[in-house]
């Protein structure tokens, strides 16, 4: 199996979990910076533990990419290109109900 992950840098953790018993096999593509139209995607900056996560935010058929990080806020690169070759926006903070989307994280 071969997988490929995205890398925020410099804070990215991934875990993986084998099935009870195999031992895993798997071949990692060297990590790929995601940029968006105004650079390079880093969330280790400001706040790290950034946590992405791939879903059709406005419902256009497109999976935009959502960043959370420690701050408690999460920004929003909609995609512009496609799911074969994904373009994304500059980052805007997610809106939620009118109001920015956060969640306490102490
Ligand atoms: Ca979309």
């Amino acid at each position: 199996m071969l997988a490929s992950f995205v890398r925020f840098a410099p804070l990215a953790s991934w875990v993986m979990v084998a099935p009870d018993g195999a031992p895993p096999q798997f071949q990692f593509a060297p990590p790929v910076a995601i940029a968006a139209e105004n650079g390079v995607i880093d969330h280790g900056k400001a706040w790290g533990h950034a946590g992405p996560c791939l879903f059709d935010v406005d419902g256009d058929g497109l999976r935009d990419l959502v960043v959370g990080d420690f701050s408690g806020t999460f920004t929003l690169y909609r995609n512009v290109g496609s799911e074969r070759e994904r373009k994304f926006a500059r980052g805007v903070a997610l809106q939620a109900g009118g109001e920015e989307a956060k969640v306490p994280v102490y």
